[in-house]
């Protein structure tokens, strides 16, 4: 899913969620990317729900109209009487907000632009305004947008209700020092069911941007004590990350490793031949991927690529498998996003590997967890996007974690450190259970019951055990 951002400045955004009592804002069109069409629009912005168009011209006006109902081409007049038009400028303080002309509708919903009757946007599929004020809606025309009609960009954006705070929390969470410190130790003191295996490898898959450099950032940085930058994140169109990397992680600045192997990918996009591929993702899970791996988006990996290792032990296969979302592009995942998913998680499920799923960015999606992060699980918001995601993803909701990674920070916080052991404790439970079921498999007992852990479980692993994988 490559990365189309907005235009609107921090100013101008705040302006805009200033006409809404507790909103969030999620770009679903922007005429500069996606053509300044009316069948561009459509296809974007059609059965979304409330919406607002968000125009600009050169001479500074950010103008446009507010509906709560769908664009549908039904070729009707559609009354609406939360619909507005408004306008923000930098000499006004305080947005223009204009209500419809009592009586009158909101909009004509047809095939070209959207019709708020005084204001026609993408007017003959150009980069333009018509204005006609009087025609439902009634405003100064240098007030609403300096009689400048041309549009330099013109986007829509899907509105969102925030909701308020759960009364009850809907998982129970104890934020406090004693429980991060209890985490951690259980963390540290973890070992593989299986006597041959030394670490959990745990594999972080999910879109181009999510999040999923900045949360072994994040482990790696809560373990160590101390802010770390080991793998590159950032923002781009096309992944940041383009190398496999397994990675493990240090508890303090001279401190052991961790049980835990984190494997970092490059991102998913929408097209078949952009971003990782799914065989390239079986390859990794099969354990067939050395750490470093170059990755390309048109071949995957082959026998004879430098980078695939031949033999493999269970060392090297992927225990857990968590997908990471970002919190606030889950009503955005595109029906391609969610098919490459789809097909992930069944070769993951042929392969028996448990599946997780994280949901980044917590803090982005919703003010009231930015402001206090122990909402987390009291936000109506970050509720409904779990069990959004678990259905759309067929994960089951109590499989989904939100956390929020360090993505700004200089110092490390207690809460955020709490969340992320979380989602470490619960990839480690996950990697059990494909320990187990290798115990199930292997009932037959021929590979003999020194085999596993349950045994003596602080019993120094040596590698030469290695079971071999058939
Ligand atoms: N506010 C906030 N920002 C985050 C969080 N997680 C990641 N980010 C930011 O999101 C951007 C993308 O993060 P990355 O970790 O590079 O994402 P990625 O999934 O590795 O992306 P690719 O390697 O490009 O596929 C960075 O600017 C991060 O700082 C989070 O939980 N909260
Ligand atoms: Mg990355």
């Amino acid at each position: 899913m490559s990365a189309v951002t907005s235009s609107l400045s921090k100013r101008q955004e705040k302006d805009l969620l200033s006409l809404f009592s507790h909103a969030r804002l999620h770009l679903l069109y922007k005429a500069s990317i996606h053509g300044f069409t009316a069948a561009a629009f459509h296809g974007r912005c059609d059965r979304q729900g409330p919406t607002i168009i968000v125009a600009y011209n050169a001479a500074g006006f950010v103008f446009g109209a507010y509906t709560s109902k769908d664009y549908a081409q039904s070729g009707q007049a559609v009354s609406d009487g939360t619909a507005f038009l408004y306008s923000i400028s930098a000499e006004r303080n305080k947005p223009l907000r204009v209500g419809s002309i009592s009586g009158k509708h909101a909009f004509t919903d047809g095939g070209p632009g959207p019709n708020f009757g005084a204001l026609v946007f993408l007017h003959e599929d150009k980069p333009a305004v018509q204005s006609n004020p009087g025609d439902c809606f009634n405003f100064q025309e240098a007030e609403m947008h300096g009689n400048d009609l041309a549009l330099t960009e013109f986007e829509v954006y899907r509105v969102e209700g925030l909701g308020d705070l759960l009364e009850k929390p809907w998982r129970n969470i104890q934020w406090t020092s004693e429980r991060k410190q209890q985490l951690m130790t259980s963390i540290q003191n973890y070992l593989p069911e299986i006597k041959a295996v030394n670490q959990a490898r745990v594999l972080l898959v999910g879109p181009v941007g999510a999040g999923k450099s900045s949360f072994f950032n994040s482990i790696n940085s809560a373990f160590r004590g101390n802010m770390t930058c080991q793998a590159i994140t950032g923002t781009a169109r096309t992944s940041v990350t383009t190398q496999y990397r397994a990675y493990t992680i240090k508890t303090g600045r001279r401190g052991g490793t961790l049980p835990l192997i984190l494997c970092d990918t490059m991102g998913l996009e929408e097209n078949a031949d952009s971003g990782l591929n799914v065989d390239d993702i079986v390859s990794i899970f099969k354990g067939h991927m050395k750490d470093r791996y170059q990755f390309s988006s048109c071949s995957s990996i082959l026998e004879d690529s430098p980078g695939y290792q031949k033999h493999v032990t269970l060392n090297d296969t992927i225990h857990c498998l968590a997908y990471v979302i970002d919190t606030c592009k889950v009503s955005l995942l595109s029906q391609k996003m969610l098919d490459k998913l789809t097909a992930i998680r069944k070769r993951a499920n042929q392969l028996g590997i448990p599946q997780i799923l994280l949901m980044t960015k917590v803090d982005e999606a919703c003010p009231l967890v930015a402001k206090d992060l122990k909402n987390v699980y009291r936000s109506v918001y970050i509720q409904e996007k779990a069990r959004q995601l678990s259905d759309s993803l067929g994960i089951p909701l109590s499989y989904v974690l939100p956390v929020k990674n360090y993505s700004e920070e200089l110092e490390l916080d207690q809460n955020t450190d709490i969340l992320l052991f979380m989602v470490l404790e619960q990839m480690l439970n996950y990697a059990d259970s494909y320990f187990e079921n290798q115990i199930t498999d292997d009932q037959d007992g021929s590979n003999g019951p020194e085999l596993y852990r349950s045994i003596d479980p602080r019993q120094v692993v040596s590698q030469r055990d290695e079971p071999k994988i058939v």
